[in-house]
Parts: structure tokens; sequence; C-alpha cells
């Protein structure tokens, strides 16, 4: 009975150490949100990402570097986690390195929260790339609230642009009708999607466009459902 007690009391202890090293493992950290893909003249829109488990930030600078063989910037917009910040500063400094600011004392970016700090549309300009050629899209340089956390780099792969199943199947920025009606015809096999126009018709994102992704659509377009992307 005794060594059962004590067995108890060790796997409580270790349970309990188990719980504590989790939640030091969880460090505040700003990435490059995903691993990207395009070809030559897609507008590929760039996320900085953040997690910040422990520190709240109303105060920070970054710098987003990537190679300008491959890039040239185009625009921005402000994150999830920004988008009330009144002053907020995007800055081409050279080819090739942009400086991203905002500060805002009245409404700090709380500790625990997780999203987008900015969005960087980038153009993809290099003609000699090839397929699956690769580039890193770097991050660092931080200071302010942000100057101790990790940063992590993310990934550009030269090919096709993801596939992005939002229903807008024409891709004239609405979902509408008509999008659930050509999803219906490439399902039957009287209109041959592009790429993008196919990865559209499957709104649900199962890999195939069926007629359960028309159904989805003509959904989305009544205000009763999602695709598997917002557009
Ligand atoms: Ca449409
Ligand atoms: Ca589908």
């Amino acid at each position: 009975m005794k060594s059962l007690k004590i067995n108890l009391l060790s796997l409580i202890i270790a349970s309990l150490f188990m719980t504590c090293t989790a939640v030091m493992a969880q460090d505040d950290i700003i990435w490059i949100g995903d691993d990207y893909s395009g070809e030559i003249g897609n507008v590929v829109e760039i996320e900085v990402m953040m997690s910040n488990p422990r520190t709240s930030v109303s105060d920070f600078s970054l710098q987003v570097t990537f190679d300008r063989a491959w890039f040239s910037y185009d625009s921005f917009a402000k994150g999830t986690l920004t988008n009330t910040w009144a002053d907020f500063t995007v800055e081409l400094l050279e080819p090739g390195t942009i400086s991203i600011a905002g500060n805002d004392p009245f409404s700090p970016i709380p500790s625990g929260s997780s999203g987008s700090l900015v969005k960087l549309s980038l153009e993809v300009i290099c003609p000699d790339c090839e397929e699956d050629d690769t580039t890193i899209i770097g991050v660092g340089r931080f200071s302010g609230d942000i100057d101790r956390f990790e940063a992590q780099d993310g990934l550009f792969t030269y090919g096709l642009p993801a596939c992005l199943n939002h229903g807008d199947v024409n891709l004239d920025g609405e979902v509408t009708s008509t999008d659930a009606q050509l999803a219906f015809f490439i399902v039957l096999g009287t209109y041959s999607p592009e790429y993008e126009e196919w990865c559209a018709a499957d709104c649900l994102g199962t890999g195939e466009v069926t007629a359960a992704d028309a159904q989805a659509i003509f959904f989305v377009v009544l205000g009763l459902g999602d695709c598997a992307d917002s557009l």
C-alpha cells in the first residue's frame, strides 16, 4: 500500500513537471507565415506572424528581407493583430529589405495572442527561376517589445501558386451563383478550368471537384456556409 502511494505521488510530481516544462517551452516567436510558391508575374501575399505567450506588444519594429532578383515589393496591409493601430509604417529601405514599425500604447497586443503583424504583397519577377528553385524570406532585426523574440524565416518555392479553395471560380473577386454553375460545368466536364479556377471550384478542399463543391458554393452565395479558404 505504501509503495502504491509513493508511486502515485511520483506520478503526480512527474506530470506536474511535464506540465511546467510544456508551458515554459512556449516561446515568443515571429515567423514568416507559410511556405509560399508562385510563378513569374504572380503577386504573393507574405504574412509576418506573431505568437506572444509571454510578452504584451505595443511597440515594435522589424525587417523582412528577400532576394531582390526574385521579388519586387508591391504593397502592404496591416495584420489581424495590428489592424486598429494608427501609427504603422512599412518602408522599402532598399530592394530586398522592408522595414515595418508600429506602436499603439492604447491598444497593445496582449500576451497570449497569435496572428499576423503585417501582410506584404511581393511580385515574383525572376525570369531565370525554374520549377522547384527555392529562396529564403527572412525576418529579423527585432526591436521594441519584441527584441527578445525568436525569429523563423520562410521558404518560397518557384512553381504553381498555392491552391486556394475559395469558391470564386471565375476569379472576379466575388462568389456568386455563376461560380456555382461553373463548378457544375467542371464536374460535368463541359468546362476545362485553369489551375486557379480548378482550385477555387474545390470549395470543400478535398482535392477533387464534385457536385458537393458546386452545392457548397451555392451555400456560400446564400450566406449559409464557407469554402475551405476565404476569398
Ligand atoms: Ca466569381
Ligand atoms: Ca471537393
